[in-house]
C-alpha cells in the first residue's frame, strides 16, 4: 500500500505541471477563438448595415423634385435602340426602291405604331419622293421624324385641376391588372404634394388586401391621407367615402385607385362606369380620368384604351414601363387613333420616375 501511495504521489507530482500546461493551452485557444469570432460577427454586422444603407438609397422613398428631371433619352435607351435599329436598316440603302417602303413599313409595324398610323405616316413621304423633293434614303429619316411628330396631339397635356371648384378634384386611375396604376398614384401624389396640394388616396381596388397596403405605403411616402375599404367591398363606396373625407378636411385632390380585375362576374367596364358616376355624385368633381397602359404590351394597349375610354371617358394616358423593352410606337397609335393625349410616362419603379410627356423630345429620342 505504501509503495502504491508513493507511486501515486510521484505520478501526480510529475503530471500536475503537464495538466496545468494543457489547461493553459486550452484557455488560450478558447480566448483566441472568442476574439476571432467576435471580430467575424462585427464584420458581418457591418456588411448587413452597408446593405441596408445601399438598399435604402436605391429605393428612393422620398420625393426629390430635381430627380424628376431625368433624361428621357437615356431612360428609353432600349426602346430607342430597337426603334432606330429597325428604321436605319431601311434608310441606309443606296436608293429608294419598293424594298425601302416595305422595310420602313415593317419597321414601323414592329415598333407597335399600328397599321392605320403607319399608313398615315408613310403616305406624305411617298408624295415627297414622287415629286422628287426627296431622292436619298437618308433624307427620308428627317422627313419621317417630322411626320411622326406631326401625328402626335397638339392638345394640352396638362393635368386638369380646377382650383376654383371649392371642392376636391378627383382623378380616377384605371387600367388593366399590373399596368402600374397604384405605383403611378404614388408618384403622382408625391408630385402634387410638391406643388403644395393636399392629397387623399382612395383605395378603390378592393380586389385583394395587399392592394390597400401597397397604397398605404405610397400614402406614407408621399405625405397623403388615405381611405381604405374592406377587402371585397364596393369600390364605388370607398371612393365616395374618400371624397366625403377630403371635402370635410378641405383636401384639394383625391387620387382614386381602382382594380384591374374583379372578384365577381361583374364586367370591369360596367363597374368602372359606376365608379365614375358615383364619384361625380358626391361633393367633389372628376376632373381627370387617367388610363394607365403598360407600354410593353404593345398593340394590346390600344384595344384596352378603346374599351376603357368607352366606359369612363378617359382624359389622359399614362404610359408606364417605357424604361423597359417597350417599342414606343404605341404612343402614336393611341394618339392618332383615339385622340387621347399621353400625359405622363413612367420610367421606373421609384417615386421620382414619372415625367410629363413631351412629344417632340420623345420622337427625337426615338430617332437618335
Ligand atoms: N420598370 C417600371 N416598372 C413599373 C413602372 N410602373 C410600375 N411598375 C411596376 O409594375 C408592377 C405593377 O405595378 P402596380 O402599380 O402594382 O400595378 P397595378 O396596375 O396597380 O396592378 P393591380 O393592382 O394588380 O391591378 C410593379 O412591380 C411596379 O413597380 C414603370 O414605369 N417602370
Ligand atoms: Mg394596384
Amino acid at each position: 500500500m505504501l509503495a502504491l501511495d508513493f507511486f501515486a504521489q510521484l505520478v501526480a507530482a510529475d503530471t500536475a505541471p503537464k495538466i496545468m500546461l494543457v489547461l493553459a493551452l486550452l484557455v488560450s485557444i478558447f480566448g483566441i477563438y472568442v476574439v476571432l469570432s467576435s471580430r467575424r460577427d462585427r464584420a458581418a454586422a457591418n456588411q448587413v448595415a452597408t446593405h441596408v444603407t445601399r438598399d435604402e438609397t436605391s429605393n428612393k422613398t422620398s420625393y426629390d423634385a430635381s430627380q424628376t428631371d431625368l433624361s428621357v433619352r437615356d431612360r428609353i435607351s432600349k426602346t430607342r435602340s430597337s426603334f432606330a435599329g429597325a428604321i436605319s436598316v431601311a434608310l441606309t440603302r443606296s436608293s429608294i426602291t419598293q424594298q425601302t417602303w416595305d422595310e420602313l413599313e415593317e419597321a414601323l409595324l414592329r415598333a407597335d405604331v399600328g397599321l392605320t398610323t403607319t399608313a398615315r405616316v408613310l403616305a406624305p413621304l411617298r408624295e415627297l419622293v414622287k415629286s422628287k423633293k426627296i431622292t436619298q434614303p437618308k433624307d427620308l429619316a428627317s422627313a419621317l421624324q417630322n411626320e411622326m411628330t406631326a401625328q402626335l396631339s397638339q392638345n394640352s397635356r396638362e393635368l386638369n385641376f380646377d382650383s376654383s371648384l371649392g371642392a376636391p378634384n378627383i382623378w380616377l386611375v384605371v387600367g388593366v391588372n399590373g399596368a402600374g396604376k397604384t405605383t403611378t398614384i404614388g408618384k403622382l401624389s408625391a408630385q402634387q404634394r410638391a406643388l403644395g396640394r393636399s392629397v387623399l388616396l382612395a383605395a378603390g381596388d378592393t380586389f385583394r388586401a395587399a392592394a390597400g397596403e401597397q397604397l398605404e405605403t405610397w400614402a406614407l411616402r408621399s405625405g397623403a391621407e388615405i381611405v381604405r375599404g374592406a377587402e371585397g367591398g364596393d369600390p364605388s363606396s370607398v371612393i365616395f367615402d374618400g371624397v366625403a373625407r377630403a371635402t370635410a378636411q378641405k383636401i384639394d385632390l383625391v387620387l382614386a385607385d381602382t382594380a384591374g380585375r374583379l372578384q365577381n362576374n361583374t364586367n370591369l367596364m360596367e363597374e368602372l362606369a359606376k365608379v365614375r358616376r358615383v364619384a361625380d355624385k358626391g361633393s367633389g368633381k372628376v376632373t381627370e380620368v387617367l388610363l394607365v397602359i403598360d407600354a410593353t404590351t404593345g398593340q394590346n394597349g390600344l384595344t384596352q384604351a378603346k374599351q376603357f375610354s368607352q366606359s369612363t371617358q378617359v382624359t389622359g394616358v399614362v404610359l408606364t414601363k417605357l424604361d423597359g423593352s417597350a417599342k414606343g410606337g404605341i404612343v402614336f397609335a393611341i394618339e392618332t387613333e383615339l385622340a387621347i393625349p399621353v400625359k405622363l410616362v413612367g420610367l421606373g419603379e421609384t417615386i421620382n420616375d414619372l415625367v410629363a410627356f413631351n412629344a417632340a423630345e420623345f420622337v427625337s429620342a426615338l430617332f437618335d
